[in-house]
């Protein structure tokens, strides 16, 4: 029997069809039609091919309704329908109803997600997928009934007008099509926002809300609130943000796509490599992402950002870091039972309880949070300021060396092992300065312990750790049983070879005070020669109180400490109103004046400055009658003589001034920040220790050439005054950590790379301005430590 030939045509066409249709896809769906999950066939695409739609498999057993790049590796998706709801991988099928109505249903029939559009019978549509992505419904008059570029989910198009009725929200998490927890969209102030919309809290992350919008270059005035992104890659938004594509003008394929890790990207195509590069990124610190890590979780920059938890504390789903950590105890509500953990250098976002505080004491700080049982941890500002942060939450966790704070999160006692607590000490960042400390073969400091117990020892028998910088320098073992001497005064004039002038003298020897040679919190500095010829320094004291005996009394103290490292007092002027004091003169001025100019100063001159600088504290500290803190360490405390012997000034001062309740000589009297040391910003008690910190930074400018305050942020304004815990300290150890030593040191001292005394400097340096106290050696330890000889 002879097959018809029209059957064998047809059976031809259809084959021919089937092909064609296979490779190319669907131009549209019909009225009746449907495009069926199983049919491999059964996609859309656009004119030219760009893009295509159909559906996409999410996991083994699931699809989703989609629109994605056709030339590109994994076919990225710009669009879903049904992203939250996938249907099952058999029998679910897209069809266009005959009454319009675009239907997903799933394997069992029911209705997963459909556009809604419903018409008269007497008219006609088709679904179509146009060249821009975008997935349109049309009637037989051309005209848009509904279109994907509607309802976009992570991605923008070119061309895809974004406005307020539109959010872009993020994946769950890289290949989980799910909706995540960042949105892009406008909010009620007009403005383009990136929060993060979490299960516990939601905020904003970009631009920062900690300044005005205004400072990010953004405008709330334009209420209109659209945004596109066109053709050439230039993005321009009704509230001012406007950006281009690295590979700016027409050409390449492009995305705006809000990814799962909450940064909004433009990406460009590179079409020979079906691959993917981002061609702009918003200015934004990535740690700083919120919900990043979840409750307690903490990023770190490792290079890459990264998750951990605090020590002790597990992944509450190993798989899903947005659920954060879990600590291994449950709170207690009972306060004897609660302790706190300290994270160095590390800070949570937000969530602050209504029991901020400005002022106080670290110690108070814990204790209102110890008390409040919503609290679960407390942020402590470490520049002397107390600002203290009760928390709520702990959120946003982030760890970076410039964190001016530092968080203590509340633990039920006994749950950690000491261990655990004390590890805290050495955190994770590379560049750590245990690691940096590590890297140089110095000096061995192992006697140092030692000796910190022995001064320790001495220093609390005689309970001066009570001793406070400000108002209260030093102690005085003497003074207790010589008060009344010092009421004699000739007597303490033969006896401390200290000279008292007349205003008169002393106003005659400066010229009136014309040549001023300095200016510090205390007081103007004036040059001036005596009648016998000797050139001198007369400070002239501002804001002194006591009365002219009692003002002798203190000076007498002063003078008579003698030592090559100290600058000497020879004379005073107690009249009145008027206090001075007279200096011998030093020729080459202060410190700073040398190190941070063109003067060539060389590795042992800088080294005799170290050394001699240390001689001149350790004597203060520890050998001379009076127990001297001086509490205000730094280059502009340090003159120079002729020979460039370093000669400590300004010791004693604040003994002077006591008796000056809290105004502003009591502020003006403490230390300078970039040199005050940990323990004193956070407003605890303090010791010699903190003069040792000073000191070790001092080092560090010897060493980098560079002033602490040029080392503190450059950046800083107003708003980030808080910034610069230990930040010349940070600058260094990372740097060093990350580029190495030579990077560090000063260029001028380049030739002198492999001299053993710019390493011993650099270790002892890192040791002084160790956070512990207890870690810092005493200056003698530190004398001791820069004579060693080299073996
Ligand atoms: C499709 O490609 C042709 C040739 O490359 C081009 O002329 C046309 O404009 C493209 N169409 C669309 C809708 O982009
Ligand atoms: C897929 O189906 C298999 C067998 O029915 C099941 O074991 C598996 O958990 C399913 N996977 C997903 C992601 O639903
Ligand atoms: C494509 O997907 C595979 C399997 O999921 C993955 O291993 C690969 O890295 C992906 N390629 C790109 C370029 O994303
Ligand atoms: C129904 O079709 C007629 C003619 O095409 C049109 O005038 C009318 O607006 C349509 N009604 C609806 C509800 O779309
Ligand atoms: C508001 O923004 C839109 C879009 O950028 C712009 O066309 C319009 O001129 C702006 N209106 C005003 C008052 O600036
Ligand atoms: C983008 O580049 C074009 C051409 O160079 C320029 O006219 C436009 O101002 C740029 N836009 C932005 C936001 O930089
Ligand atoms: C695209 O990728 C190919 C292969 O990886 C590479 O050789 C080419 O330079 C890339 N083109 C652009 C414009 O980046
Ligand atoms: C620390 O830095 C070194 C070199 O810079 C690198 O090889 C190492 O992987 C880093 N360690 C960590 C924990 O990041
Ligand atoms: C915390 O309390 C819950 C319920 O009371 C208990 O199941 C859990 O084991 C406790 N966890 C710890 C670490 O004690
Ligand atoms: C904490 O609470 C206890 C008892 O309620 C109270 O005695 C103590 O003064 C409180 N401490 C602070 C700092 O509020
Ligand atoms: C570096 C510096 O300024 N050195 C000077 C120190 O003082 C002597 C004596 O006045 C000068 O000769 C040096 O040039």
């Amino acid at each position: 029997m002879e097959v018809p030939k029209f059957l064998i045509l047809l059976l031809f066409a259809a084959t021919v069809a089937r092909t064609q249709a296979r490779s190319l896809g669907l131009q549209s769906l019909r009225q009746g039609g449907s495009l069926k999950v199983e049919e491999e066939s059964d996609f859309l695409v656009s004119p030219n091919g760009t893009f295509s739609s159909g559906f996409y498999n999410v996991n083994a057993n699931s699809s989703c309704y989609s629109v994605w790049y056709t030339n590109t590796i994994n076919k990225t998706v710009v669009w879903m329908a049904n992203r939250d709801t996938p249907v099952s991988i058999r029998q679910s099928k897209l069809a266009l109803r005959r009454n319009g109505n675009l239907v997903l249903t799933d394997g069992v029939g029911s209705t997963v997600w459909s556009t809604n559009t419903l018409s008269n019978a007497s008219m006609e549509f088709h679904l179509r997928l146009l060249e821009t992505g975008n997935l349109v419904l049309i009637n037989q008059a051309e005209r848009i009934i509904w279109q994907s570029f509607d309802s976009p989910t992570d991605t923008l198009l070119p061309s895809q007008q974004f406005d307020k009725s539109k959010t872009l929200v993020c994946m769950r998490s890289r290949g989980t099509y799910l909706s995540g927890f960042y949105n892009f969209k406008f909010d009620g102030n007009n403005v383009l926002y990136l929060t993060h919309d979490g299960p516990l809290l939601s905020s904003v992350y970009w631009p920062k809300m900690d300044t005005s919008v205004f400072i990010s270059g953004r405008s709330p005035y334009n209420s209109s609130r659209v945004a596109v992104l066109d053709k050439r890659g230039e993005f321009v938004s009704s509230d001012n943000l406007k950006f281009n594509a690295s590979d700016y003008g027409v050409g390449p394929k492009r995305r705006l796509t809000l990814d799962y890790d909450g940064l909004l990207r433009l990406y460009s195509l590179n079409e020979s490599a079906g691959l993917w590069k981002v061609s702009w990124l918003p200015e934004i610190d990535f740690c700083r992402v919120h919900g990043l890590c979840g409750e307690y979780g903490i990023c770190t920059y490792k290079p890459e950002p990264t998750c951990t938890c605090p020590h002790g504390f597990s992944m509450t789903d190993p798989s899903d870091w947005s659920k954060g950590c879990s600590p291994p105890f449950n709170l207690t509500h009972d306060s004897k039972k609660l302790d706190f953990m300290e994270l160095p250098y590390t800070d949570y976002y937000g969530s602050d309880l209504d029991t901020y505080h400005m002022g106080i004491s670290f110690e108070e700080c814990r204790n209102t949070c110890l008390n409040d049982s919503r609290c679960k941890g407390f942020g402590f500002a470490l520049d002397g300021y107390g600002q203290c942060y009760p928390k709520n939450f702990l959120l946003n966790g982030f760890r970076v060396p410039s964190t001016p704070s530092i968080i203590h999160i509340k633990i039920t006692k006994g749950s950690l092992s000491r261990d655990e607590v004390s590890q805290l000490q050495t955190y994770d960042l590379n560049c750590s300065r245990a690691e940096v400390a590590k890297k140089f073969s110095g000096p061995q400091v192992k006697k140092s312990n030692q000796y910190v117990k022995y001064l320790t020892g001495f220093v609390s028998s005689f309970a001066i750790i009570e001793a406070i910088c400000v108002g209260l320098t030093w102690w005085c073992v003497l003074r207790k049983h010589a008060d009344e001497d010092y009421m004699n005064i000739g007597y303490m004039e033969l006896v401390m070879e200290i000279k008292r002038f007349t205003y008169a003298e002393l106003k005659r020897a400066t010229k009136g005070f014309t040549q001023e040679i300095g200016k510090g919190g205390f007081g103007a500095v004036y040059k001036g020669v005596l009648g016998d010829g000797r050139v001198v320094a007369v400070k002239r004291l501002e804001g002194i109180v006591q009365g002219d005996a009692e003002f002798w009394a203190e000076v007498s103290v002063i003078g008579n400490i003698n030592h090559r490292n100290l600058v000497k007092l020879w004379g005073f002027c107690a009249e009145n109103e008027h206090k001075l004091l007279v200096y011998e003169y030093q020729e080459n001025g202060s410190l700073d004046k040398i190190l941070f100019s063109d003067v060539e100063l060389g590795l042992e001159q800088r080294y005799n400055i170290a050394l001699g600088t240390a001689k001149g504290l350790s004597y203060l500290h520890e050998e001379c009658l009076e127990w001297v803190l001086h509490c205000d360490v730094k280059p502009q405390n340090i003159l120079l003589d002729d020979h460039l012997e370093p000669k400590v000034a300004d010791f004693g001062m604040s003994k002077l001034f006591k008796g000056i309740p809290d105004d502003i000589e009591f502020s003006r009297a403490r230390g300078t920040r970039g040199y005050m040391a940990p323990e004193w910003m956070m407003n605890l008690k303090i010791d010699a220790k903190v003069d040792v910190y000073s000191y070790g930074i001092v080092l560090l400018e010897l060493l980098t050439g560079k002033s602490a305050s040029i080392l503190l942020s450059p950046e800083a304004s107003p708003v980030s005054k808080h910034k610069e815990h230990n930040q010349v300290v940070q600058c260094v150890t990372v740097k060093i950590g990350r580029e190495g030593l030579e990077d560090v040191i000063d260029p001028r001292l380049h030739h002198e790379f492999n001299n053993k005394k710019l390493e011993r400097l650099m270790t002892v340096a890192l040791l002084c301005v160790h956070e512990d106290r207890n870690a810092r050696p005493a200056m003698s330890k530190v004398v001791e430590l820069l004579v060693q000889k080299d073996e």
